[in-house]
């Protein structure tokens, strides 16, 4: 099957070049001058009007869409790249569901282990088999394909390379050159990809077995609820989707999946947090030392629960070495929260590392650490990384801040200009 086209975005060229030299000799003459401006405006006017066309094709992608593109491979890896919260499992079973009702079969692989209690919950209450990433080399064979869910990046290094990306449904910012997907999705104005399956399926009637279609749906709705901190930053989409799930998920179940168990541990760390935080400009930068891959999670609950405690600071930023003692692995992850929606966290991501990504309030960076893991002094290893953390996040607050120096530098040109549009 042809690959589907990727999301487009409508660019009209302004190139500065030259008149070539027949449109000087048309310039001499004011009627053809006339003529040509007028075919070109027509010209570039159907262009955009297709380009609109597309989009909007794009993002009424339907089910039937979905279906055919997970019909085109013999069986199904479905790839969780980042943290498996409720929205990455939800949406992940969701692909397997609809595979499932093809005669597709499926395997669901992690890239990070588990991390909370109301995560193996839900994966318990879905009966999941989770398998390491590492798995897929050994499973994937001639004819499979593979599909990621809540991750802007499509590119899994540990994978063979013949095999295809059929789905890639996302919220984050989209990233660029990613390879081709028989399925793209991706809608940074949805507060969760959950939001996105579900209208895909919910609203596209899949047929389902009643006892499936109630855990479905309230899984997909835990996954919203998680993701738009229980609706506080949810938008339109979400709203509308969360009313067709909720006509067929379980409260108690839904409950049970997506409040974040406030554990004494939890408690300890935000104390922890308030202790170590460096408040530059606005900014609330805190790092928590060493933890545990299990309970890394925490960092993002910690940064949820500073930014609603802390009402005077513009953006939260919580980090900590990510210990896998099964794996020896040592990762710094950090995770950015911030009050106004025009901050672009994704900007301020990418100009510290390209190992993270971020959507609306809401980010995250992770950078491996492999070599250092070998470091003995651990709290002298702590001590740089939380120096060059705390520097590098107040570089970056410096530069794309609300009181770094190109807001300065900017707000005065804003206020001109906005003077002029009133
Ligand atoms: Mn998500």
């Amino acid at each position: 099957m042809d690959d589907q086209p990727t999301r487009t975005r409508i660019v009209i060229e302004r190139k500065k070049s030259k008149l070539p030299p027949h449109m000087g000799r048309i310039k001499n003459n004011p009627t053809k001058y006339r003529i040509s401006c007028f075919l070109g405006t027509l010209f570039a006017l159907t262009q955009a009007a297709f380009g609109r066309m597309m989009v909007s094709m794009e993002q009424s992608r339907t089910l039937e869409d979905l279906v055919r593109s997970i019909a085109s491979c013999g069986r199904q890896h479905i790839i969780i790249k980042g943290s498996p919260d409720p929205d990455a499992l939800a949406s992940a079973w969701a692909l397997a569901l609809v595979g499932e009702g093809i005669g597709v079969s499926w395997l669901m692989y992690i890239e990070q282990p588990l991390s909370l209690s109301q995560n193996r919950a839900l994966v318990r209450a879905l009966g999941l088999r989770l398998h390491s990433i590492e798995a897929v080399k050994k499973m994937a064979r001639k004819g499979d394909g593979y599909s990621i869910v809540d991750h802007p990046d499509s590119t899994v290094g540990s994978i063979p390379d013949w095999l295809p990306c059929v789905v890639h449904i996302d919220h984050h910012t989209p990233v660029a050159g990613l390879p081709p997907a028989r399925f793209r999705s991706i809608d940074p104005d949805s507060g969760a990809t959950a939001t996105i399956i579900g209208a895909c399926i919910f609203s596209g009637g899949m047929a389902l077995k009643e006892e499936k279609r109630r855990l479905l749906a309230s899984a997909l709705l835990a996954g919203i609820l998680t993701d738009t901190d229980h609706m506080r930053l949810a938008g339109q989409n979400d709203r509308r989707v969360m009313g067709l799930l909720s006509q067929y998920a379980d409260d108690r179940l839904v409950r049970r999946i997506s409040l974040p168990a406030m554990s004494a541990e939890i408690l300890h760390e935000q104390e922890e947090a308030e202790r170590h935080a460096v408040v530059y400009k606005g900014w609330m930068i805190s790092g928590i030392g060493y933890i545990e891959s299990s309970t890394r999670d925490t960092i993002a609950i910690v940064a949820d629960r500073l930014l609603d405690t802390h009402r005077e600071v513009e953006a939260v930023v919580v980090f900590a070495g990510i210990e896998d003692s099964s794996r020896g692995t040592l990762v710094l992850d950090a995770s950015m929260r911030c009050r106004d929606a025009d901050l672009d966290l994704e900007r301020i991501i990418k100009s510290i590392t390209h190992h993270g990504g971020a959507r609306k309030h809401k980010g995250a960076f992770q950078i491996p650490l492999e070599f250092l893991r070998y470091c003995s002094d651990r709290k002298q290893l702590w001590s740089v990384l939380e120096d060059a953390t705390v520097h590098a996040l107040m570089m970056a607050c410096d530069k794309h801040g609300k009181k770094g120096i190109l807001a300065t530098i900017l707000a005065p040109l804003r206020r001109f200009f906005g003077r002029w549009k009133k």
